[in-house]
């Protein structure tokens, strides 16, 4: 029988310890490129429906677990189930991605709610319950929301875009009204978190996907400012709260970011420079990343060397092992399955 309490390693590099081993994680390890995943979501009609669905969000939350032993399961749910639960339609179209029903300006805040309808989020929370009492030990359970700056960009567009920009003009002509979105969005997100560790996350991950278009005046006051309120709301209620930051695209306004948001790690994108990542941010904060997805998707020694080189940039310190972003659909099983024993036996400097 196992002695004394079991430390789940991610947690240990969260609170700034280097674990022996990196552990290792993905976003978006769940996901259509697992057949398991694909016969739940036969099951049911819409993605949302997926989502909302304790049973069914908990065992494809399980999945990537049982088959690849990683160190953190996440939450299966999506960022934009925050719009849903403020009142917004919200919809997901096969092969298109999310539709909702866009606030292109002012007159468009009536859409929204200015507090969550917190019944409507009730299965997640659920689900998180359900996958703690069958999670191993020693993995983390990871909540997750979208930071209020990406969740903005799909609220106002109604859909995903290639460069945000009905949100980046709506930021310009009319910053007050803009502003007002963005506080309801720091309020609900933070309810949304808190709840989530009150019903048995470990750590939550904020994913600020589209942080990167901003100049750095608009960074600071739509990603930076916000980010830093979530999480100071947050940890009113959590004290305690592990979060890990994610201002995707940041580039060098990585190290504003991580003075003003007191975040326990920083997740950076594979376009990152490891030396100004490693001398700026790791020299305070935990790093996680930054595998590019397509190395993964390539196999083969072309991955070793991409593996190798991440572990070379950041294993010294504390560091958590993941994607640069998530999986991508097309991604071979085989190759999760090579990386995952690479990044165990440390890359090729050891038998
Ligand atoms: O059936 C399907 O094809 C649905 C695809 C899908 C999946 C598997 C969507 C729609 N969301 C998810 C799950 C999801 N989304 C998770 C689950 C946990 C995990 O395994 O990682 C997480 C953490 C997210 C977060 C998310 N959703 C982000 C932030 C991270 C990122 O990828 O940048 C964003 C931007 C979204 C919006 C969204 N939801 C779904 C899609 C296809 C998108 C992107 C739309 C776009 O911009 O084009």
């Amino acid at each position: 029988m196992r002695q004394g309490p079991v430390i789940k390693p991610i947690m240990e590099v969260l609170e700034g310890r280097r674990a022996a081993t990196p552990p290792v994680w993905l976003m978006r390890q769940a996901g259509r490129y697992l057949p398991e995943y694909r016969a739940v979501r036969g099951k049911v009609e819409t993605f949302l429906e997926l989502c909302l669905t304790p049973a069914l969000a908990a065992e494809v939350t399980l999945q990537p677990i049982r088959r690849f032993s990683f160190d953190a399961a996440i939450l299966f749910s999506d960022i934009l189930v925050v719009p849903h639960a403020l009142g917004q339609k919200v919809s997901f179209e096969t092969g298109e991605g999310p539709r909702l029903d866009a606030i292109e300006d002012a007159g468009g805040l009536g859409k929204v709610r200015p507090c969550l309808d917190d019944e409507v989020l009730e299965p997640v929370y659920a689900t998180i319950g359900r996958v703690r009492r069958e999670l191993p030990p020693d993995v983390a359970l990871l909540g997750f929301c979208g930071a209020p700056w990406t969740v903005a960009t799909y609220m106002v567009a109604g859909r995903g875009t290639g460069d945000q920009r009905p949100a980046r003009l709506f930021a310009y002509r009319d910053p007050s009204a803009f502003g007002e979105l963005m506080d309801i969005l720091v309020r609900a997100s933070a309810s949304h978190l808190v709840r989530q560790f009150q019903s048995g996350a470990d750590a939550v991950q904020i994913f600020d996907s589209w942080a990167g278009v901003l100049p750095s005046e608009e960074f600071r006051r739509w990603c930076v400012e916000p980010v830093r309120e979530l999480v100071r709301l947050v940890r009113a209620e959590v004290p305690e709260a592990r979060i890990i930051g994610f201002p995707r695209g940041a580039g060098s306004a990585l190290t504003g970011y991580v003075e003003s948001v007191p975040v326990n790690a920083v997740s950076v994108d594979w376009t990152s420079e490891p030396a100004f990542v490693r001398e700026q941010i790791q020299s305070r904060v935990a790093v996680q990343g930054n595998l590019d997805p397509l190395a993964l998707l390539a196999g083969g020694s072309a991955l070793e060397r991409a593996v190798d080189a991440v572990l070379a940039a950041f294993a010294a310190r504390p560091f958590i092992f993941n994607l640069g972003h998530g999986v991508l659909p097309e991604t071979p099983i085989a190759h999760v399955e090579q990386m995952v024993r690479r990044v165990r036996r440390g890359g090729s400097t050891e038998p």
